[in-house]
């Protein structure tokens, strides 16, 4: 069975990846602690292929990332691929989206996620795309789920996504979308 290194040091997203990956052909590994890549690429898709390529050749295994973050339409898309630097904690991170956003009547917001799996050699072998359409609440509600999550309403499911359980997040979330365009191709590798 072939190793596979998941490339994230985010918790939250990791276990998503995990349930995302399982009972598939493949011996889940970490990325180890002290490996960090730095995020130099201008799209999610630029950061998914850096990462994934760095970890593939530090580790000389097969390695799995995930790029992601939340684009709020009346902020030109932002906090997009700064969504993790955007402040320390998810708290802060919240907070400032709130604040940046204040009384603004245009909420609509996507969450996108760019998947992307590198051979050991560091060539990117797979990529997939998904996204999530939802509005920025103006408080926090629910305690699922992680990062931007509790502001994220989702007005299909009337919850925001902090008030789903990972199973019903996973059906209809930007990484559940990827992955489910990814799945496919990864049996065949
Ligand atoms: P790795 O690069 O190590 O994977 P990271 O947290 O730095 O971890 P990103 O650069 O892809 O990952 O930033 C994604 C940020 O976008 C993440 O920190 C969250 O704040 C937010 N985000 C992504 N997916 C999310 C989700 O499903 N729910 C809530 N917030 C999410």
């Amino acid at each position: 069975m072939a190793v596979l290194v998941v490339a994230t040091g985010n918790p939250g997203k990791l276990k998503e990846m995990q349930a995302h990956l399982v009972g598939l052909d493949w011996e889940l590994t970490l990325k180890p602690d002290q490996l960090e890549v730095e995020e130099t690429g201008a799209t999610f898709a630029e950061n998914a292929c850096l990462k994934a390529s760095q970890v593939a050749q530090a580790t000389g295994e097969w390695a799995i990332a995930d790029d992601s973050g939340l684009e709020v339409m009346a902020l030109d898309g932002a906090p997009g691929v700064f969504s993790a630097r955007y402040g320390k904690t998810d708290a802060e991170r919240i907070e400032r989206l709130l604040n940046e956003l204040g009384n603004e009547l245009n909420r609509d917001a996507r969450f996108v996620c760019v998947i992307a799996i590198a051979r050991p050699d560091g060539t990117i072998a797979l990529q997939a795309e998904g996204t999530c359409d939802g509005r920025v609440l103006h408080a926090p509600r629910g305690s699922g789920g992680f990062g931007y999550d509790p502001i994220f309403y989702v007005p299909e499911q009337q919850r925001t996504f902090a008030e789903l359980s990972p199973d019903q997040k996973y059906a209809i979330s930007h990484r559940g979308k990827a992955f489910e365009a990814l799945l496919p191709q990864l049996r065949t590798l």
